[in-house]
């Protein structure tokens, strides 16, 4: 399998944690979208990472590739076989990659030129994430694993979301705001797999 990543993507890094959990063998082809020389347009029409191509099959979303590694052999599954069990995971995991996508047009606002940049746009993402992250510390409380007392995608989404918040938006002190998330994720990143794929 060839996963076209960059190595500092949210949503690529999921998928590497996962191939990483499931000790399913990969090339990793890094591509930049933003580059001007990216060609992630070649794997994914929408010009966006993850893409993943096995067999002659190219597959994109992070969310769909997360679904078909599922089919591989592995020891390790990320999501259950019973469907009402599957969805809570799924749900999970499109919270996570909701904040994530808002904590996104934050960064990507910022990047532009000052006199460029909205500030409702900025506050109105802002919401999002306050009230998804409110929505995951609640959820997760004390508990080990978001869903099932089970190591699952949902719990990898939600790590790979807060570490790419903390390492690209730094001046929210989450942690301290929302301490059961914290406690959480602090757990779970000491996993290899999210240490060995931890952007720098
Ligand atoms: N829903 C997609 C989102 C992927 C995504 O937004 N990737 C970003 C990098 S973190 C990207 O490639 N952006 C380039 C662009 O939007 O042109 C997924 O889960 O794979």
């Amino acid at each position: 399998m060839e996963l076209i990543a960059s190595l500092t993507s949210p949503f690529a890094r999921k998928i590497r944690v996962i191939l990483e959990e499931k000790q399913l063998p990969y090339i990793l082809h890094e591509s930049i979208p933003w580059d001007a020389d990216t060609d992630v347009g070649n794997y994914n029409p929408l010009g966006k990472v993850p893409a993943l191509v096995d067999g002659g099959k190219t597959w994109i979303d992070s969310a769909v590739i997360a679904e078909f590694l599922e089919t591989k052999e592995s020891e390790l599954s990320l999501i259950p076989k019973d469907p009402l069990k599957a969805v809570e995971v799924k749900h999970a995991e499109a919270l996570a990659d909701g904040i994530c996508e808002a904590a996104i047009n934050i960064f990507l606002e910022r990047k532009r030129a000052p006199e460029l940049q909205s500030q409702a746009w900025i506050e109105r993402q802002q919401g999002k994430i306050n009230n998804g992250l409110k929505y995951l510390n609640d959820l997760i409380g004390q508990k080990e694993f978001i869903c099932h007392n089970t190591y699952s995608l949902g719990d990898i989404a939600v790590v790979c979301l807060m570490e790419w918040y903390s390492f690209r938006l730094p001046e929210h002190d989450w942690e301290l705001e929302y301490p059961e998330l914290a406690r959480y994720c602090n757990h779970l990143g000491e996993r290899v797999a999210f240490q060995s794929t931890r952007p720098e």
